[in-house]
């Protein structure tokens, strides 16, 4: 066996979505924030990414995470979050495996009931709290980063489909809105590659044609998510399917798309504060959101929202690069 790299993992998935935790081998990324840190690992070491995140160690819908130390100075540790399509500012059910790897290998002092973690994320604090019994992460309730309608019942215009209403909204992550009934497609996994085409489809007309951009947070600017919100869904229980560029959807029910729904249906006067929302993702896992309180982000009013739900550690690996393998960078099928 020989390797020019090894890094070591945790695996996990949060409601059916991988999170690959990686705790050694990437070094501290350079960057005075997480930020910063971000968007040099996206110009100078995003081989790392591809190599654990592409195939023949990932697959096209993988998602991880690299611990970093905090850049903040009230934060336990920093997150640079990675996925087979890029570097997200924020990533909820990665978070979530994050806190529960943290938890249960005692990478944090562990307390029960509750073990609170404060992670330095590219999108800013984002406080974990852990729910623990023996040991055990039972669930995470993430106090997540302020999100806010970006734009609300525009119509874009979209080559082979059409008009299509949407809205926009941040919740770690740009996301669009979209009713599947306005698509003509049903809530049907049998359905997914006209869903994920429909949505790459939406991506790219609203990203040529209006780009979203964060006040605060550079280098957000584009709409990567489309949320297809299913028929029947309420502003208490909403079902849908999230699709992701460049071409998969997620298996949660997507952390920071369900702060960017609930942001959506408080402004629509749908959703109260201090009121359970639950999200349902397109295998059918869940998770509990509330907002609970309000602020504002550069122009816009913002929400603040709690989301639970749950991660399992899966494995724990040894990543290799072996210096006569042909794909250094793994590869995209
Ligand atoms: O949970 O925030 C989330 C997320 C984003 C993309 C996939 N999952």
């Amino acid at each position: 066996m020989r390797s020019i790299r090894t890094f070591h993992a945790v695996d996990s998935h949060t409601e059916g979505m991988p999170t690959r935790v990686v705790v050694g081998g990437v070094g501290v990324i350079p960057g005075a924030t997480m930020n910063e840190k971000r968007l040099h690992f996206i110009a100078h070491l995003d081989d790392i990414r591809r190599l654990l995140m592409n195939e023949p160690r990932g697959h096209a819908s993988m998602s991880g995470a690299i611990l970093q130390p905090p850049t903040r100075p009230d934060c336990d540790w920093g997150v640079v979050f990675i996925e087979a399509s890029g570097c997200l500012p924020m990533c909820g059910h990665g978070t979530m495996g994050v806190a529960t790897v943290l938890v249960e290998t005692g990478m944090v002092a562990v307390t029960e009931p509750v073990t609170t973690i404060r992670l330095d994320t590219p999108a800013g604090l984002v406080v974990a709290e852990v729910a623990v019994t023996d040991g055990r992460a039972r669930s995470v309730t993430l106090a997540s980063v302020p999100s806010f309608v970006e734009r609300l019942d525009e119509v874009v215009s979209v080559p082979g489909i059409g008009e299509v209403p949407y809205s926009v909204a941040f919740g770690g992550n740009f996301y669009a809105l979209v009713d599947l009934d306005a698509v003509d497609l049903p809530f049907d996994r049998s359905r997914s590659d006209d869903i994920l085409h429909a949505g790459l489809a939406i991506m790219a007309a609203v990203n040529e044609t209006a780009p979203p951009r964060h006040p605060a947070i550079d280098g957000v600017d584009h709409v990567h998510h489309v949320e297809f919100i299913a028929p029947g869904s309420t502003a208490r229980l909403s079902r849908h399917a999230m699709a992701i560029h460049p071409g998969w959807f997620d298996r949660s029910p997507c952390g920071t798309g369900t702060s960017a729904r609930m942001a959506e249906l408080h402004a629509r006067g749908e959703l109260a504060l201090d009121t359970d929302f639950v999200n349902e993702s397109f295998i059918g896992s869940r998770f509990t959101g509330r907002l609970i309180g309000t602020t504002i982000v550069g122009p816009h009013e913002a929400v603040l929202p709690l989301i639970t739900g749950r991660a399992w550690i899966t494995g724990t690996a040894q990543y290799l690069l072996d210096p006569t393998d042909p794909f250094p960078a793994g590869f995209e099928f």
